[in-house]
């Protein structure tokens, strides 16, 4: 009989036997593979914790004990033990299911997160809190390896281990990042994992397991007997015994028992915060994940028996048109290097890893020192680039500000996903990028419109002497307009002629913008298509014309409007003295939901023929109005 349907909380999972969890793991990874075989999402990762999920179910009693999964990628069996199997269909549709956690949907959810490295900070301001109301309860930070190589988590345990607050953190060690895991950190964790402790602790602990005799000895005697036999097998950790930490480990992730054992343990000592270290297999079940972890990290439909794509489009993917690009830059000047944050594949920089070894530095997920890294080698002569998706360079503001642009220096980012991004939502939009980063001194923004152009911006950065962000979404745009010179810092350039106003757009929206004057065409009114695609420094000379010639001006942007694209045209043209309206259309100030592609620019009211009915009304405003 099927375990899992009958599971709607936690508690449900505490009363199986040991055997029952065992059958609770394999239906578990059977509906996440089934269900992400048909919606997309991280698959490799939620097969790796399966068995942790259960185990932390079974030792903490969640929502009292608060458990957080750092990103939050990995979360899948923690909904499904969490009362939300009825939704788990609609994983990461519009209006459905999450792929991250969700505050809305659980009170289990602690947090909307998506970015790494969060969770041990997020987890002591809550262990912080408990403590200072004088609270009983466990804070349980879960973290992988990857995420250890952000900053923020070595903050957050100096600062913990200064403080000696209660807390819990899990190591979840898969030796993976998205990619094999980098840096000098993963080769210590490596050592621990080799250590004697990890094979014969293992072994141990079985061994000790089945000693203790459950019926007939007093309870005390019996956790006792635990404390002790998992003090026994407690080695290495120095690292974060530094950093105040009290190491347990490495543990069998797959091992409920054991694991299960370790969290009870840890829940008895309350004088210093905790670090267990498990180890555990990404794709863990699943054959094809198991052998290529790094493709089934994060993943489109899929037919299950061959781990094909359901949906071959054989388009190049906007990231894939960039690597290319910038390979053959490489070619051609070897003062060119390249950057990734644990993002090889996802910003297409594989080709050049493979083509240049000494010129391809993964930094793991540390975005910020990414930047101020960029910084050194452009200071040293050299012309990095630093490929990175729009969402993640959020956390890079300062060093972008500080040690870049404050320098003048020739650091390229490479912003990839700018704009809306579907199906990982709104932890995942870069709708951010143009209001936070053209207030910036010294950095010109190229928005290349489509693939030709993200060509051109690569090629026209290398002539710059300072700092250029080159943002671009998500899907690979196929050219479409034709006989038009090449991309030029300072020079928009026109799509489509038109008397009656103006479009000022870039990026995707260019496209949405010709598609919307064609169809207002049809009813008479004649749209100027202006493609924008140097967002910084501005055409001065267009801007001028349009002040001159009193035009009409609408702007539309895939991006906040608070301190966007639009914001800003209208702030010049006020200088220049125009008398006529600035109308801007773009992201209202919230956060956008999940979802296709297509249904999220609907919600947004980007689609064409939601912006020609936009314009046409708000033309008719300006007519009514006399706006002439
Ligand atoms: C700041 C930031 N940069 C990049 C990413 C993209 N990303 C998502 S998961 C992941 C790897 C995380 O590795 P790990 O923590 O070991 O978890 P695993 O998937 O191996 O379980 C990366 C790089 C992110 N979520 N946040």
């Amino acid at each position: 009989m099927a375990i899992l349907p009958d599971i709607h909380g936690p508690q449900d999972v505490k009363k199986l036997s040991l055997d029952e969890c065992d059958l609770l793991a394999i239906e578990l990874r059977q509906t996440i593979i089934d269900t992400v075989s048909r919606q997309g999402g991280h698959l490799a990762s939620n097969l790796g914790v399966v068995e942790l999920t259960i185990a932390l179910h079974r030792a903490f009693s969640s929502p009292t004990d608060q458990i957080i999964f750092d990103v939050g990628h990995q979360i899948y069996a923690h909904k499904l033990l969490t009362g939300r199997q009825a939704q788990f269909s609609s994983l990461r549709s519009y209006h459905g299911m999450s792929g991250f956690p969700c505050r809305e949907e659980s009170e289990h959810d602690l947090f909307d997160t998506g970015h790494s490295s969060t969770a041990i900070s997020m987890a002591l301001g809550l262990a912080r809190a408990r403590d200072l109301k004088h609270g009983d309860y466990h804070v349980v930070a879960v973290v992988g390896d990857g995420a250890l190589t952000g900053g923020e988590g070595y903050e957050a345990m100096n600062d913990a281990g200064n403080g000696k607050n209660r807390l819990i953190v899990i190591l979840n060690d898969n030796e993976m990042s998205i990619s094999k895991n980098v840096g000098a950190l993963s080769t210590y964790f490596k050592h621990l994992r080799a250590s004697a402790s990890w094979y014969g602790g293992k072994k141990k602990i079985r061994r000790d397991l089945e000693n203790i005799p459950l019926v007939g000895k007093p309870l005390a005697r019996v956790a006792e007997q635990i404390k002790n036999m998992v003090k026994s097998v407690v080695t290495g950790g120095e690292l974060f015994e530094a950093l105040g930490f009290r190491y347990l480990g490495p543990f069998d992730g797959h091992n409920i028992e054991e694991m299960t054992h370790v969290f009870e343990e840890a829940k008895q000592v309350s004088d210093t915060p905790m670090l267990i270290h498990v180890i555990t297999q990404k794709g863990h079940g699943y054959d094809l994940a198991e052998r290529q972890p790094e493709k089934f990290h994060g993943v489109a439909p899929f037919r299950v028996e061959n781990g094909l794509k359901r949906n071959q489009s054989g388009k190049e993917s906007a990231a894939q048109v960039a690597g290319k690009a910038l390979v053959s830059l490489a070619a051609e000047d070897e003062r060119v290097v390249a950057i990734t944050a644990a993002m090889a594949s996802g910003t297409g920089l594989l080709d050049f890893s493979a083509y240049y070894p000494d010129r391809f530095f993964d930094v793991g997920i540390a975005e910020q020192h990414a930047v101020s890294m960029a910084a050194g080698l452009a200071r040293a002569g050299m012309r990095p680039y630093f490929a990175v998706y729009s969402t993640f360079l959020q956390r890079a503001y300062d060093q972008i500000a500080h040690d870049v642009c404050l320098q003048n220096l020739p650091v390229c980012i490479l912003s990839d996903h700018a704009g809306l991004v579907g199906d990982d939502g709104k932890t995942h939009h870069g709708v951010l990028s143009v209001p936070m980063l053209q207030s910036i001194p010294n950095l010109t923004i190229l928005a290349p419109r489509d693939t030709q152009q993200i060509r051109e911006a690569i090629r026209l950065s290398l002539s710059l002497e300072g700092p250029c962000v080159i943002q671009y979404p998500k899907d690979g745009i196929e050219p479409y307009a034709q006989n038009l010179p090449p991309m030029q810092i300072g020079r928009w350039q026109c799509l489509r002629e038109g008397r009656d106003a103006v479009v000022l757009a870039y990026g995707r929206m260019t496209k949405h913008a010709v598609e919307a004057a064609q169809l207002l065409h049809e009813q008479g009114l004649e749209l100027e298509i202006i493609d924008c695609c140097s967002i910084k420094p501005m055409d001065e000379t267009v801007l001028e014309r349009l002040v001159q010639q009193g035009k009409k001006v609408f702007t539309i942007e895939e991006g906040e409007l608070i301190g966007g694209f639009g914001a800003e045209v209208e702030r010049r043209c006020a200088e220049m003295g125009m008398t006529k309206p600035v109308y801007a259309i773009g992201i209202e100030n919230r956060f956008i939901t999940q979802g296709s592609m297509d249904l999220l620019l609907e919600e947004c009211g980007l689609m064409p023929q939601q912006l020609a009915e936009r314009m046409l009304r708000v033309y008719h405003e300006w007519e009514s109005k006399h706006v002439r």
